[in-house]
Order: structure tokens, then C-alpha cells, then sequence
């Protein structure tokens, strides 16, 4: 790699890109991160979870020191160099009656639904996004595993993303699946691509990486991963991340 560490910037998913869906990052892999690749090359995350379940999953608040950037929410909240430095907010965007009015939708639409459990936090509301969850944020691990396996069977959230898109038609929403037990709501070209509209402010990136697991399309790393301004790396699990980035840098 003949890019100096100012010129490289590699954006990497969470879930399924450096930790095992919902699970904590292996310590080879955080240690392989941070001796390896972070003096070669500027990084960042981007996932699609709030800050908080970055920091469960990634050791804590050390990433904010770690990591050049870190983007939440898809970027909807940007941190540089450990500061918080903007973030986006939906309501403000959408208004108060479109929110109070998708989210009496939803709530009734999960109450008619009928699925083998259902738990607590249908919906969580965030920054920049609405996360809906037919059996409940509140879930345990195993119950999450089972809904996973039941949806992937049953089709539950494509049905709700199905629905949702044609009650809302007329308003400026985007739905995707990112995880195991829930969707994610937000405007159109909120996804994680908004993460480059501050990466590219004021730098000079001559390559921009992407490593993401759900890149098929209706996944929430497929607009980054294929978007022009980024080289796009489809990966399967944190040890082939590591593998990936191994390859990337032998020269
Ligand atoms: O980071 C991927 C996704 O992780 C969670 O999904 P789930 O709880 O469904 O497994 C959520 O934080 C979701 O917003 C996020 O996109």
C-alpha cells in the first residue's frame, strides 16, 4: 500500500464487519485494528446502531480515542478525534404530526400482528432514525436468535417495510434491515452514505474503503458499498475483515 495515512480512509460496518451480530469485538481482532492497521491507514466506523450500543460492543468510550471518526445513527451523528462535532435530527426534519403519525401506525400494526413472542421498546426513537422491532427491543438474546430464524422463514419485517411504504408513500422515508430483529427508519439518502458527507469535508482521501456485511441490496451497507465514491469490500465475518485487510495491505 503506497497511500500515506492521510490519503486512506477504511470505513467499517459493526455488526457482522468487526463483531458477530450483537456480540462484543474479539480481542484479536480490536489488537490487530489498532497495532496493524491504524498507524497505515485513517479509520472509521460507520454502523447502523446508536452510540451507546457502539461502545457495548466495541469496548467501551476507548473507540472515540481509537478511531478517527465515528459514525453513528449511519452518520446521522458524527464524532472526529473524540468530540462530537453535528448531528442530524428526524423529527426536526420530518415534523412532529409525520412522526406522531407513523408512529400510531406502527404501534397499531405490531398490535394486530401475530408472532410467536413479543417483548418490550417496539419502537426506538433516535436521533436521526426510527428503529422498529416486531418482537421488541427488549428480547433476550436467545429470543432474538429465535425471531431471526422465524423472520428469515416468515418474512416479517420485509412485509412491515412492505406495508409502511405504501401507507407513507408520499413521504420521504427509506426503510432497511440491518440487523436481526428490527428495521431501520430514516429520510431518503440517510443511509450510510451520509456518513461521507462529513468524511470528505475538508480532506483529502485519494481512496475511501468500505468493509460491510449486509451489502445486497434492502441491506443497510449496500448504498455505501456501492457508491462511487468508495471501494466497496463485502465480507462475511470479522475474521475475514481481518483477512480482507490483510490482503489489502501485503504490498
Ligand atoms: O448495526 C446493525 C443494526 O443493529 C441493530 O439491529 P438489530 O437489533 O435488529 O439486530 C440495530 O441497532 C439497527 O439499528 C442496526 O442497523
Amino acid at each position: 500500500m503506497a497511500l500515506k495515512r492521510e490519503e486512506i480512509l477504511l470505513l467499517f460496518d459493526v455488526d457482522g464487519t468487526l463483531t458477530k451480530p450483537r456480540a462484543v469485538i474479539e480481542n484479536d481482532v480490536k489488537e490487530f485494528l489498532y497495532k496493524e492497521i491504524q498507524p497505515r491507514a485513517t479509520i472509521g466506523l460507520v454502523g447502523g446502531s446508536d452510540l451507546e450500543k457502539m461502545f457495548e460492543q466495541l469496548s467501551g468510550r476507548e473507540i472515540l480515542d481509537k478511531f478517527d471518526y465515528v459514525f453513528p445513527e449511519n452518520g446521522l451523528v458524527q464524532y472526529e478525534k473524540g468530540a462530537e462535532v453535528g448531528k442530524v435530527s428526524i423529527s426536526q426534519y420530518l415534523g412532529e404530526d409525520v412522526i406522531k403519525r407513523f408512529i400510531n401506525f406502527v404501534l397499531k400494526y405490531l398490535s394486530e400482528l401475530d408472532i410467536p413472542v413479543k417483548r418490550g421498546t417496539f419502537i426506538e426513537f433516535r436521533n436521526g432514525m426510527l428503529n422498529v422491532s416486531p418482537i421488541g427491543r427488549n428480547c433476550s438474546t436467545e429470543e432474538r436468535k429465535q425471531f431471526y430464524e422465524y423472520d428469515n422463514k416468515n418474512h416479517i419485517r420485509k412485509q412491515l417495510i412492505d406495508v409502511l411504504k405504501k401507507e407513507f408513500q408520499g413521504v420521504d422515508l427509506t426503510y432497511s434491515i440491518g440487523g436481526q430483529i428490527s428495521i431501520d427508519v430514516f429520510p431518503n439518502g440517510w443511509d450510510k452514505t451520509y456518513c461521507l458527507r462529513h468524511a470528505t469535508k475538508g480532506t483529502n482521501f485519494k481512496e475511501i474503503h468500505f468493509f460491510g456485511d449486509k451489502t445486497d441490496p434492502g441491506g443497510n451497507d449496500h448504498e455505501i458499498f456501492s457508491d462511487p465514491r468508495t471501494i466497496g469490500h463485502k465480507v462475511t465475518s470479522p475474521e475475514d475483515t481481518k483477512r480482507q485487510l490483510i490482503e489489502l495491505f501485503k504490498t
